[in-house]
């Protein structure tokens, strides 16, 4: 078996692995994406929906953005429901920035068709897949298809396979440390065909727990509700989710949440994780298989693709000029935003979440939803994180 040469080998075509390698390719540098999955189910698989603005810009300089900019739903701003009460925080007026609503499973189609429009190496069904030779100059991907074992020579490999992927696990756990928080509570989230019941997001803390009205189109609606971490789907019939979702998200007596078929549910659990260093060797962790954060700030893909920025950036110093310091560097550089995406994640988190047990948490939570709602510089300070932190 002839091994195959690359410059970059990427584990996974998630958001993190496809923008990396497309990036990469607009530098003149070559890559490998070896995925376990098949292109379908990397295309139909419901996860995030939320761009940054930092996202969206660079989908559009990378020439993929010719569809989100034509189907996402830009939006300038969310809404919070508490106690009765309906606030909006108004991202134009406090930022100047906007977010865009258009489905990570939308941006995965966007790029494999425009990494195979430009002749982009994607193995999909790749089994077995496992990496060597980390600490060499010559690091290893092997995989297997159709029983045929396959091997890839790499300067640098990519590790963007996801918290349950393999490459975190290939780094010896002496090397790294974990830092990791589990949250007593998931979430039960459901597509259904209806058309949004309001412009915006809904974020509502309420005392039956957390629910969130987003969407995917004018006539895809995505909703969320806190549940237990183990809740078990056969329980929530689609008349229960509704009935639900309806006294969660009450708005008054002028708006009422616009029900339809429920296409699908799921639920997740919800954590937040860092790994530390996102580096081993000459391989370079990116996305969930570095860090998870919970899913109430939207930030999971458009950390993933902050990292790659930072990373793709690096290598093309490498290849341009032969340095290694900005590769070196690459870890610490992520790991500052990740820590600032963790915080506002986990309060956000904290904050709109039924935690069981001490009411002085309850009248605490309502106290920070009233202070944020009737302090500019709280407000901004939520609008200016859920927009999107400056990038590197
Ligand atoms: P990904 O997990 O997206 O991609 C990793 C890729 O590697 C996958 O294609 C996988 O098949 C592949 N892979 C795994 N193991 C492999 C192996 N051994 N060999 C080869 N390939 C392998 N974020 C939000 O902001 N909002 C949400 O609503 C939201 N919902 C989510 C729901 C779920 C169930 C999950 C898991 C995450 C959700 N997230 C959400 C977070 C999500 O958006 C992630 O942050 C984002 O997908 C991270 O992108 P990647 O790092 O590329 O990892
Ligand atoms: C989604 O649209 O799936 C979504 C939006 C906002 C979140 C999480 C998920 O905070």
């Amino acid at each position: 078996m002839n091994p195959t040469r690359t410059q970059v080998g990427i584990v996974g075509a998630g958001p993190a692995g496809l923008v990396l390698s497309h990036l990469l390719y607009l530098e003149g540098i070559e890559s490998i994406v070896v995925e376990n999955k098949t292109r379908q189910y990397c295309e139909e698989r419901i996860r995030a929906g939320v761009l940054e603005w930092g996202t969206v810009d660079l989908l559009k300089e990378m020439g993929v953005g010719e569809r989100m900019t034509r189907e996402g739903l830009v939006h300038y701003g969310i809404e919070l429901r508490f106690a009765g009460r309906r606030h909006r925080i108004d991202f134009q007026d406090l930022t100047g920035r906007s977010i865009t609503v258009y489905g990570q499973h939308e941006v995965i189609k966007d790029l494999i068709q425009a990494r195979l429009a430009t002749k982009g190496r994607i193995v999909f069904e790749a089994n077995e897949v496992r990496v060597d030779d980390l600490d060499t100059n010559r690091p290893r991907i092997l995989y297997s298809t159709a029983g045929e074992s396959h091997e890839i020579h790499c300067d640098f490999i990519a590790g963007c396979d996801g918290f349950h992927g393999i490459c975190r696990p290939s780094i010896p756990a002496s090397a790294l440390t974990v830092y990791e928080r589990e949250y007593p509570f998931g979430w039960l989230g459901i597509l259904a065909q209806a058309p949004p019941s309001s412009e915006e997001l809904i974020y509502a803390y309420h005392d039956r727990g957390f629910a969130l009205h987003s969407m995917r189109s004018p006539q895809i609606t995505r909703l969320y509700l806190q549940c237990s971490p183990e809740e078990d789907l056969a329980e929530w019939s689609d008349e229960r989710i509704w009935r639900e979702l309806q006294l969660r998200l009450a708005g008054g007596k002028d708006w009422r949440l616009n029900e339809g078929p429920i296409l699908q549910k799921g639920v997740t659990g919800m954590r937040s994780f860092v790994v530390e260093p996102m580096q081993n060797g000459r391989m370079f962790l990116a996305g969930d298989a570095a860090h998870i954060v919970p899913p109430t700030g939207a930030k999971g893909l458009n950390l993933a693709v902050a990292d790659v920025r930072v990373l793709a950036r690096s290598l093309k110093d490498f290849y341009a000029a032969g340095r290694m310091n900005a590769l070196a560097k690459y870890s610490d550089v992520c790991l500052r935003r990740v820590w600032q995406v963790q915080r506002f994640s986990w309060w956000m988190t904290s904050m709109l979440h039924r935690h069981e047990g001490n009411p002085f948490d309850t009248r605490r939570q309502l106290a920070e939803l009233d202070y944020v709602t009737n302090s500019r510089a709280a407000s901004q300070s939520l609008a200016e994180n859920y927009v999107g932190l400056p990038m590197e």
